[in-house]
């Protein structure tokens, strides 16, 4: 091992953060990169499904909530943009990788938001997912990941929230918005799950993202965090989730549920979703009609470029 291997092995095992300017291993890198990217990709796709009801939120309160979370995930793509680009990685380039399929973003994307109870659900259990994952992040090993992850995570708490008291309104409301609701949960309960990734038998970059502290919990670790931390809410809406196995086990502490369809997982990861020629044909538009206002900006930027050098 090279003195500068040692070093950033003890850096990591003494959990000071690996920042920008330290050497660190190629493939911590590259993995960092990719992992970032997804993240970042993710948040900027998430917005077409909720982006979807702008138009058609119930009322002007709920509207306003829904803009300013919508706006939150751009936020969100922003900081992760800007994280990974500090690994020498231009965020155009990321994000051409996105638009011509050669990178991942989140496999909950990809399904169709049908009802406005759709919304709420997304709030509580898309973002709830995403919250317990990334309140891990905050302790990942790469210092300018951990720290877009603390400002993150207190934005999904918030969308967390406000999911939750939207669906619960829609619980104590009539009967129809209570069978909407319960329908929402159905479609969207068992692709929040898959967004954990796949069982840790079949995680292969599990072992090597847990070494270098980018990973603090396997996937199943987290999605058992999760499922024990909803259920009890949606008993609470007086709610089900479409799960016959789900149980309580006394001993471990834990609620059992029953296998996921991982070739469902599979199938939506590889591009063959409900969605996805959807979500990558709507980026793609919004990239080509962005581009008047990229060139402006940078025509502006040149402007006073020339004006300081003028003045200098
Ligand atoms: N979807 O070996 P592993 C949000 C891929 S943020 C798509 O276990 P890893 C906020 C994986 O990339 C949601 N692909 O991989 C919001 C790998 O492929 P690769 C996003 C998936 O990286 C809310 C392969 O499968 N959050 O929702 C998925 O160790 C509302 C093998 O898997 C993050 O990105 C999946 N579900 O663990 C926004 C968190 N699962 O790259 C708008 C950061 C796995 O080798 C509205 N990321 N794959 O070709 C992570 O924590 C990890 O990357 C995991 C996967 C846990 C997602």
């Amino acid at each position: 091992m090279t003195s500068q291997q040692q070093r950033f092995e003890a850096s990591i095992a003494r959990e000071c953060a690996i920042e920008p300017q330290d050497w660190m291993p190629d493939d911590y890198r590259k993995t960092l990169v990719r992992q970032i990217g997804q993240h970042a990709h993710s948040e900027v796709v998430g917005m077409l499904p909720e982006g979807n009801w702008l138009t058609r939120a119930p009322t002007l309160n709920r509207k306003a909530i829904l803009l300013a979370k919508v706006q939150d995930e751009a936020g969100h793509g922003l900081y992760l943009y800007s994280a990974a680009e500090t690994l020498g990685c231009a965020r155009e380039d990321l994000y051409q990788k996105m638009l011509e399929g050669r990178m991942k973003y989140s496999s909950i994307f990809n399904y169709p938001t049908l009802s406005w109870a759709d919304i709420p659900v997304i709030g509580w259990l898309v973002d709830g997912a995403a919250i317990v994952n990334q309140v891990a992040l905050c302790r990942t090993s790469y210092g300018p990941y951990a720290r877009a992850m603390v400002k993150i995570c207190k934005e999904e708490s918030f969308h967390q929230r406000q999911g939750y008291e939207a669906c619960m309104a829609l619980a104590q409301g009539s009967e129809e918005q209570r069978q909407m609701l319960q329908d929402a949960i159905n479609r969207f309960w068992w692709p929040s799950l898959m967004m954990f990734g796949p069982n840790d038998d079949n995680s292969p970059n599990s072992a090597k993202s847990l070494a270098w502290k980018i990973k603090r919990h396997t996937n199943d670790e987290l999605r058992q965090r999760f499922v024990d931390n909803t259920i009890p809410q949606v008993e609470m809406l007086g709610m089900t989730v479409p799960d016959p196995a789900l149980a309580w086990d006394e001993a471990s502490g834990h609620y059992r549920f029953g296998e996921i369809d991982w070739s469902e997982l599979n199938e939506v990861i590889h591009g063959r979703g409900q969605c996805n020629h959807e979500r990558i044909d709507a980026k793609q538009k919004a990239w080509e009609r962005g581009a008047w206002v990229r060139e402006a900006a940078l025509a502006y930027a040149e402007k006073q470029q020339r004006q300081r050098e003028h003045a200098a």
